[in-house]
């Protein structure tokens, strides 16, 4: 079993000079609670989000420990909607071999959409405000291979 640990925050952040941007800002890390190794590259984080509205997203990585050239993110319309979510954002990594109670280390990352209009985040099925540190976050799920190991989708 393997433990994606999340912490989401919202927070107005200035990366590029904008003064304000509205932005969702999830902070992931995942933690490899089996006994086998695995390769990152075979893993993928999906979090579960209304989008609140059809404006182009885009997402940016800020900081983690295996550079961010080593990340790759996609949006993906969930169709029929779920509760609390009619999006995921995808999150998939470089092939690296991750040994067991190894972590991903913690993955910086900002979503946000191309009118920096607001997102409501308390309408996120993976949204949780509470964590002010990493806490295990069964809403954030987690593949091998495309294989859920981790968490619960909602439905
Ligand atoms: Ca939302």
């Amino acid at each position: 079993m393997r433990a994606a640990r999340s912490r989401s925050s919202s927070r107005f952040s200035s990366p590029w000079g904008w003064a304000r941007r509205p932005a969702r800002c999830p902070r992931l890390r995942v933690v490899n609670t089996g006994t086998a190794a695995i390769d990152l590259g075979t893993l993928t984080i999906r979090y579960w989000y209304t989008a609140d509205g059809t404006q182009q997203q885009s997402w940016a990585c800020d900081y983690t420990p295996d550079g961010c050239a080593n990340l790759r993110a996609r949006f993906v319309a969930v169709s029929p909607a779920r509760t609390g979510a009619d999006t995921y954002l995808e999150i998939g990594f470089a092939p690296r071999t991750l040994n067991p109670g190894g972590a991903t280390g913690d993955l910086q990352d900002r979503v946000f959409k191309s009118d920096w209009s607001s997102y409501s985040q308390t309408n996120d099925y993976s949204f949780n405000a509470a964590p002010t540190t990493y806490a295990d976050s069964a809403r954030v799920t987690v593949y091998l291979n495309g294989t859920l190991v981790w968490g619960t989708e909602p439905t």
